[in-house]
């Protein structure tokens, strides 16, 4: 059986993923944080991903890395760039200088989130991301791509929309991925013979996709699951959004300290089919839906 390193393991999508990867893989689960209730299969290599003397250690006789770690929604650059640039950086170069191959990385929607909702993006769209977090993870695809070149490993970045057991709100059920969906995603970035470099989007099989995800098609990922079962409870609940938040794909994101005008973006390429706050605070409000304000 293989053995996985999941850096990240504590944090949502990594519990997840433990649950739905049991008995598939050996897991070693790394984070900055304790690592709890280890299952049978599981065993606990704490780290940060920011040093890499941490890095070389958990990543040393794995068969791929799975790079969850790092910050999860926008911060402080100080904090992005420590989690998320250094941390990337040092997950790769690890993984290059103890010669595992295969690195999975959990890209994001928001590396695309400047992309307006009634256009629908494929992997070969460039990037437009709409956070200092969006533009992390744009990095972390590219260092990938470095590495891949350069280096001969194989490197699957997936733009994950958002995991859940459910989608939570109506711009959700354009990216929202279950858990096992995302496990099979993950499977086929571990199993697959011929990766060299590749993009797909972490979604399940959404009706109101804003994604063509013909290359996670094309290497074998047939989702099972569509928010679209959903759509009814969720826009019974749906509060009326920012208007800016509504015109884009990164929602809340895309305006969080905007200093110009957000309809001033960039018209898509011609290959495009058209059709400092505590962390916990700042999460809530890149997350949560904003009421317009009133016109006095
Ligand atoms: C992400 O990339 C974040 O990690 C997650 O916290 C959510 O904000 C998600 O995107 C989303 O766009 O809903």
């Amino acid at each position: 059986m293989k053995t996985i390193l999941i850096t990240g393991a504590a944090g949502d999508v990594g519990t997840h993923l433990r649950r739905e990867l049991a008995g598939k893989y050996l897991l070693r689960l790394s984070d900055i944080k304790p690592v709890k209730a280890l299952a049978a299969g599981e065993k606990s290599a704490p780290g940060d991903v920011a040093k890499m003397a941490d890095m070389l250690r958990v990543t040393k006789g794995v068969d791929a890395i799975l790079h969850l770690g790092g910050f999860s929604f926008e911060g402080p650059w100080e904090d992005i760039l420590r989690a998320n640039i250094i941390g990337c950086y040092n997950v790769f170069e690890a993984a290059r200088r103890n010669g595992v191959k295969r690195v999975l990385f959990a890209s994001s929607n928001h590396a695309m989130g400047f992309y307006k909702r009634d256009q629908k993006v494929d992997h070969r769209a460039y990037p437009k991301p709409d956070s200092r977090y969006g533009l992390s993870k744009v990095f972390g695809e590219q260092l990938g791509s470095l590495y891949a070149d350069k280096y001969g490993m194989e490197v699957f970045c997936m733009r994950i929309g958002n995991v859940n057991v459910a989608p939570a709100d109506k711009r959700r059920l354009s990216i929202w991925i279950s858990p096992r969906d995302l496990a099979q995603l993950v499977g086929v970035g571990i199993d697959h013979p011929d990766i060299r470099f590749e993009i797909v989007y972490g979604v399940s099989g959404n009706t109101r996709s804003w994604y063509d995800n013909s290359n996670a098609l094309r290497l074998g990922y047939r989702p099972q699951d569509d928010a679209e079962i959903h759509a009814v409870a969720v826009l019974a609940k749906e509060k009326p959004n920012d208007a800016r938040a509504e015109m884009f794909q990164g929602g809340n994101f895309v305006f969080a300290e905007i200093g110009g005008d957000p309809t001033r973006v960039a018209p898509p390429p011609r290959m495009m089919r058209k059709r400092r706050k505590p962390a916990a605070t700042q999460r809530r409000a890149a997350n949560k839906t904003v009421k317009p304000k009133k016109k006095k």
